[in-house]
Parts: C-alpha cells; sequence; structure tokens
C-alpha cells in the first residue's frame, strides 16, 4: 500500500516567527550571514568554501550568467551559471568572471563608425547606460575609434539616420591610457581631466576596458564580497548528468569554484554517477552540489553519494508546472523542515555537516528569513534575481510599467531537456515551465540590500545574531486563513488607491 504523509505539505506563507527576547546587543548591524556552501567535518576550523549572504542565483537562462555572477559576488552570494548552453559558452562564462578586474568594465554597448544616432538610441534603451565605444567592428575588442557620450547629441535636432562617426568624439580628441594602468591612476586621470569614462587600449589601440566615473564609490563599498584566494570572484556552475564528462574539466579548467547538478528530481541513479566519477577524477578537489529532493531519503541518498550541499524543491519555483503537469513535488516549508532534520541526524552520526539549499518559491522578502529558521543553510532564487538589472533578459514596457522576461528551463523556449532527463530519448517531451514578465526592480545591490535589512531585522526580533543562532532560536507558529488577512494592510483605505472627490 502507498505510504501517506501525516502532515500535509505547507509553504513559507503559512508560517510566521514569533519574537523572542532581543538583547540591546542585538543589533541588525552586528548580525553576521556568513553561511556553509559545502560540506564540513565536525571539527574543522572553517569550511572550505563560504558565502557571506545567504543567496544564490538559480541556474537559469534567464538569471544567471556572468554579469549576475560579479554583481551577486560583490554582494557576498555567489551565481551558479547556467548549464543549458554549449560548453563552450558556459566554460567563458566563468573564465570572464573570474577575469573581471574591479572597476575595470568590459564594454556592453559598442558600435560600427557607419552606425547612426537611431542605432544609438535604441542601444541605450536596451542597455541603460548612455557611453558607447566605437570601434572599427563595432565589437567591445575592436579599434577604438570613438566615443560617443549623451552630450555629443541632440535628439530633438539631429535626423536618426545621422551617422555615428559625424558626431561622436573621435579618437584624437579622446583621453585613454594604457591597459596596463591600475584603477587607482585611472580614477585619478578620471578626475583631473573631468571625465565620465576612460577608455583603456592596448599598444594597437584596440579597446580592453572602460572604468566609469559613477563606478567610483562602488569600488570601496564591498564589504560582503566573495573572493577566491587570487582575489577573484567566487562563481559556480550547473551541470546535468549527461555530459559531465566534457563538461566539468572544462568548467573546472575556467575557474569555477563550485558545481551544482541541476535536475528537477535529484534521488536518482544518475546523480550518485555523476558524483561518482567527479570524485574518481578529482577527489574532494571539486565541490559539487546535488538535487533537488523533498525529503529525508532524498538527502541521505545524496550525503551518501557524496554530494558537498544538498539543494531542496520540486514544484515551487515561480515559473514551474511540474506539480500541474506531473502530481509531484511537496510543500517548500514541509520540504525544508524534514530535510533540515536529516541534516542534523547526518552530522550528529558521520560529523559531517552537508549544508542544504532552498530553492525556489521565495515570494516575499520574509520567505528567506523563514527558509533560514527551518534550517536551511542558504535559499536560491530565481525570479527574485530575474527582475535587476543585471539578470541577462530584455527590460520591456508593458502597459507603462518596466518588466523583464524570466523563463523556466523546463519551458519551451529554454529547452533544457538534460535538466528533467531520466535516461530516454534526448528531449523534452513536455513543458514543466512558463515563460513569463516580472517587474523591473533596479540595480541589484540596492534590492539585495533592503532584502537582507529586513533579514537582520527579524533575527534581531528572534535575539539571533547568526544564522545557527536564529536556527536555534526560531519559534515559528503555522498561521490560519483569516490571520494572513490580518497580516496586511486591512480595513483602511490605502492613499496611493483612493480617489478624493471635494
Ligand atoms: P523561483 O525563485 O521561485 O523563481 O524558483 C527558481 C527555481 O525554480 C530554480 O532554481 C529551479 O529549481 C526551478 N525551475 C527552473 N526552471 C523551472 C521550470 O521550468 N519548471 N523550474
Amino acid at each position: 500500500m502507498a505510504t501517506y504523509f501525516s502532515e500535509p505539505s505547507r509553504t513559507f506563507g503559512e508560517y510566521l516567527l514569533v519574537p523572542g527576547y532581543s538583547s540591546s546587543e542585538c543589533v541588525p548591524s552586528a548580525v553576521s550571514l556568513k553561511t556553509p556552501l559545502v560540506k564540513y567535518r565536525k571539527g574543522e576550523e572553517e569550511c572550505p568554501l563560504s558565502l557571506n549572504i545567504p543567496m544564490v542565483s538559480a541556474i537559469m537562462q534567464s538569471v544567471s550568467n556572468d554579469t549576475m555572477a560579479i554583481a551577486l559576488a560583490k554582494e557576498g552570494g555567489v551565481s551558479f551559471i547556467y548549464g543549458s548552453q554549449s560548453i563552450e559558452d558556459e566554460a567563458a562564462m566563468i573564465a570572464r568572471v573570474k577575469d573581471y578586474k574591479k572597476g575595470f568594465i568590459v564594454s556592453d554597448s559598442n558600435v560600427c563608425p557607419d552606425a547612426t544616432l537611431a542605432d544609438i538610441l535604441a542601444l541605450k534603451e536596451k542597455t541603460g547606460h548612455s557611453t558607447v565605444a566605437v570601434t572599427d567592428d563595432g565589437t567591445a575588442c575592436g579599434k577604438l575609434l570613438g566615443i560617443v557620450g549623451s552630450r555629443d547629441y541632440r535628439v530633438s535636432r539631429m535626423s536618426p539616420d545621422t551617422p555615428v562617426s559625424s558626431f561622436m568624439t573621435p579618437f584624437e580628441k579622446l583621453v585613454v591610457a594604457d591597459e596596463t594602468t591600475t584603477l587607482k591612476v585611472a580614477n585619478d586621470i578620471i578626475w583631473d581631466n573631468k571625465l565620465n569614462a576612460l577608455p583603456l587600449i592596448d599598444k594597437n589601440q584596440h579597446l580592453k576596458f572602460m572604468v566609469f566615473r559613477k563606478d567610483y564609490d562602488s569600488h570601496k563599498e564591498n564589504v560582503n564580497e566573495l573572493l577566491d584566494k587570487n582575489k577573484s570572484y567566487v562563481v559556480g556552475a550547473g551541470i546535468n548528468t549527461r555530459d559531465y564528462a566534457e563538461r566539468v574539466p572544462a568548467l573546472v579548467e575556467a575557474g569555477a569554484d563550485v558545481l551544482c547538478i541541476d535536475s528537477s528530481e535529484g534521488f536518482t541513479e544518475w546523480q550518485s554517477r555523476t558524483i561518482a566519477w567527479i570524485r574518481e577524477k578529482y577527489g574532494d578537489r571539486v565541490k559539487v552540489g546535488a538535487g533537488n529532493v523533498v525529503d529525508r531519503d532524498g538527502f541521505r541518498f545524496l550525503a551518501e553519494a557524496g554530494a558537498d550541499f544538498v539543494k531542496i524543491g520540486i514544484g515551487g519555483g515561480s515559473i514551474c508546472i511540474t506539480r500541474e503537469t506531473k502530481g509531484i513535488g511537496r510543500g517548500q516549508a514541509t520540504a525544508v523542515i524534514e530535510v533540515a532534520r536529516a541534516r542534523d541526524e547526518y552530522f550528529k552520526e558521520t560529523g559531517i555537516y552537508v549544508p542544504i539549499c532552498s530553492d525556489g518559491g521565495i515570494v516575499h522578502d520574509y520567505h528567506i528569513t523563514l527558509a533560514l529558521a527551518m534550517g536551511a543553510d542558504f535559499v536560491m532564487l530565481g525570479r527574485y534575481f530575474s527582475r535587476f538589472d543585471e539578470s541577462p533578459t530584455n527590460k520591456l514596457r508593458i502597459n507603462g510599467n518596466y518588466v523583464k522576461e524570466y523563463w523556466g528551463e523546463g519551458s519551451n523556449r529554454a529547452r533544457n531537456w538534460q535538466r528533467y532527463d531520466l535516461g530516454g530519448a534526448q528531449k523534452l517531451s513536455f513543458e514543466e515551465g512558463v515563460d513569463s514578465y516580472v517587474p523591473y526592480a533596479g540595480a541589484l545591490k540596492d534590492g539585495v540590500s533592503v532584502t537582507l535589512a529586513k533579514v537582520r531585522s527579524t533575527m534581531c526580533n528572534c535575539g539571533a545574531l547568526t544564522i545557527p543562532e536564529l536556527q536555534e532560536k526560531a519559534r515559528l507558529t503555522v498561521v490560519s486563513s483569516t490571520s494572513i488577512v490580518e497580516g496586511g494592510a486591512h480595513d483602511v483605505m490605502l492613499k496611493n488607491k483612493a480617489t478624493i472627490t471635494e
């Protein structure tokens, strides 16, 4: 006979934290959000790889590219670059993150000299950046012929088909510097010459980087940034259970710090085979997470297979329709609670702490705090990060509102069949995800800082200054549907929705 779970499967929105005592020392600025990313042994002084904030970005085409990875590592988290692309392209993204030099930007707005004013305006709309490099071949590393800034043209007085070469600031009039210039010297040149941007070129006049005046302050502000021992940003990469023998070596070679098997269902022989292959080839040197699972048995299976962390969540993602199409999954809160117990039990038995990640279904910022309180070591977010400037997707205006595109790996747009692969035909037989829009939310740095201010504040309300302390002290209650209504603004007329008539 089938097994029935005695508890219904619940999600984050059904829980609240009940405050505990907070002393005068329990203030948000004293909270540490440091958390382990990969497994460690009891007694080991430090986890081999930790996060400075408990957030990682989802292994998705519409979320985690190199731009996202750099932005998130600056804040202390890690992106897992999506694996549903060619091995070469994924490795190139990893290499770009590792090669990234703080303050030195590879120009993302470039045109040929025969481009027009209309092209400049379209590019500005797409990237949001007003400084455009004019290079002989229109690429970020072509021969630099000039720069177009917003002061070089007047839209109201110029025809849209005016060629760029007639209004750009030509190379002869530009202040440029050699590619070996340090950031400090570059910033001095910017200040001395009152520039907005300084192009750095090689000896053949080819563009290498841009240094922007507006970035000056942000270089100094990233107190939480997550760096490896060579001072490059830490980055993760998604892999699958099919082409790992080719993909893993390429990603390791490119410098990936941690890998994760990306699958909708992780309790499979395919995952244990993938981990075994990695262990045989690299021992413990290459770190690899696995998942997704939603219960104790799934966790134990992956922990015993040697996973460095285990990811939890089936069917809870905002773009995911797995539960509707296949009838499998589990409420995210229930899954996290059970897997956290299994993780603690495994730690007691073996002395090995295998971190767990709650993946998907974070709708409100406080859901992150709930996930941590329920035992997650960190959370993976897709929708949340897709809304920011740094996600790889287009920003559009729909019905007067700015939105960004966001699509699932199981949608026809991504067609990531390896994520849903059960060893059959190499294709996506039916969709398990949708293609959607999400409200645009500006710069990642600003969004993450507000989110984490809320997390720190709630932790203090629970009397906790660290994530382990929160997990120990948290007191959680299930809420009734009526009390959920009580939790929002109610029985008042919201000012921004009310129409005043005299
Ligand atoms: P969310 O943060 O709620 O948007 O969920 C993101 C998660 O959803 C991903 O990390 C992944 O586990 C899952 N996902 C990605 N694609 C799909 C799908 O197409 N069904 N689901």
